[in-house]
């Protein structure tokens, strides 16, 4: 797709998005906070929206709104025809084979825990081994851990080194043929690591090992081509990619999706039912029982436009620039420490001040209008490893800027000061 922002010609002539003129599309980035102007570093907890993704869901609920799958009125059936049109503009942002392999969900966590519920009660018992990394979100480890209570599997785990990565040198030992699931996260929410997620799939695969991939910190970053990747199943969620909270995706290969049963029983998931027994529709309605998140969809399906609009080489360029200039200010901070300094890294930069708690230095930090997560990121083992409670942590989008990263580095001097002087 074509950019639709007005472009500006960089110095080796190529045509450059206007991201100021992007940036004024998210309305919430405009404001003050504690009489400051907001400078919003938190998008890897949730994304702020712009306006056309706003504006899908406000058109939908002024003039669409009805339950979907269900009617022949009118206006179901136009809210049906967007909501299978987000499908399949899903199925293809995404390189999926086919649009009955994307099924919406609430978000990351509830696909993983779909997953983990049917396919682990499907194809886990005694003695199988699920892996994970040592990297994962909560949302990709505690469901494994319930499920391999519930079925007497193992879950092993790949330990995580002192930059913050995890070897595939590691991972291919413990690729065991006991093994009958790797699920691990593209991009670590807590430290940025990005790992090589075909190269796994694959190693995975050539050992008939189903895989997940917890893309919820790249849907936003990087293109997805799930053909090239290979891998069995896919989660994200909307809310990390410029789109609304409560709607996610989990996608999976066709053939493996089929071998799943329904978790959910209700509406819209049932080919026919009598009051013994109940048979199941096709995918992926099986897997979505009930009305499901109708606005929210729509609203996905913004943000992927919206995105496009843009377009990844931008996209990839902007972060990357960004990232490297905030790298060098933060680095240049005396007592910083950043925790995890692996070799390839998206947008996230963990940090801790020695001497400092991350919440104090947080709250000081807020005072001055500059938005970022303190604490744990959903990632207690990792800190543990790390052995800290917590961290800082900056998350940049493509609507932060130079300015904004000026601003954070001269406020952590400014609260480091504070805080110093108050010690004494
Ligand atoms: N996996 C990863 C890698 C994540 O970063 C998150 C959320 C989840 C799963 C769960 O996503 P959800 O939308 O279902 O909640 N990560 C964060 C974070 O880093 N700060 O707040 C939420």
């Amino acid at each position: 797709m074509s950019s639709n922002w007005s472009a500006k010609t960089g110095s080796e002539g190529l045509t450059r998005p206007d991201w100021d003129a992007i940036r004024l599309e998210f309305p919430a980035l405009h404001q003050s906070v504690n009489g400051c102007p907001l400078a919003y570093f938190d998008h890897a907890a949730t994304s702020q929206k712009p306006r056309r993704v706003i504006n899908a869901m406000t058109h939908y609920y002024q003039s669409d709104n009805a339950n979907v799958h269900r009617g022949v009125h009118n206006l179901s059936q136009r809210a049906t025809t967007v909501y299978e049109a987000a499908r399949t503009k899903t199925a293809r942002f995404l390189g999926a084979a086919d649009s009955s392999e994307i099924i919406f969900t609430s978000g990351t966590t509830a696909s993983i825990n779909l997953v983990a519920q049917s396919w682990g009660n499907a194809h886990l018992k005694p003695g199988d081994e699920v892996l994970v990394t040592g990297l994962e979100h909560h949302a990709n480890l505690v469901p494994w851990q319930m499920a391999c209570t519930r079925t007497g599997a193992r879950l092993k785990i790949v330990p995580v080194n002192e930059r913050g990565e995890v070897s595939t040198e590691a991972v291919s030992e413990m690729l065991t043929s006991g093994t009958r699931m790797f699920a691990f996260c593209w991009i670590s929410n807590a430290l940025g690591t990005i790992n090589p997620a075909q190269e796994w799939v694959e190693m995975a695969r050539k050992r008939g090992i189903t895989t997940l991939i917890d893309a919820a910190q790249v849907v936003a970053h990087k293109p997805i081509n799930l053909q090239e990747i290979g891998c069995d199943f896919l989660c994200f969620s909307a809310h990390k990619m410029m789109g609304p909270t409560g709607t996610g995706v989990l996608y999976g290969i066709k053939s493996v999706l089929e071998t799943l049963d329904p978790v959910f029983g209700g509406g819209d998931m049932i080919d026919e039912v009598s009051y013994e027994r109940s048979t199941w529709a096709d995918l992926p309605y099986r897997l979505e029982a009930g009305t499901p998140n109708i606005s929210g969809v729509i609203g996905l399906s913004a943000a992927i436009d919206f995105l496009e609009s843009i377009g990844w080489a931008s996209i990839l360029e902007r972060e990357s620039e960004l990232l490297s200039y905030a790298l060098e200010k933060l680095r240049n901070i005396p007592r910083i420490r950043f925790i995890g300094e692996p070799k390839l890294r998206s947008g996230v930069i963990s940090f801790i001040a020695d001497g400092v708690h991350p919440y104090d230095l947080g709250t000081l930090l807020d005072e001055q209008g500059i938005a970022l997560r303190t604490g744990h990121h959903c990632a207690q083992p990792l800190m543990r490893h790390f052995g800290i409670s917590g961290t800082c942590r900056v998350s940049l989008a493509l609507y932060n800027n130079h300015e904004e990263i000026d601003r954070l580095d001269l406020a952590i001097r400014s609260a480091l000061r504070l805080i110093t002087n108050v010690d004494k």
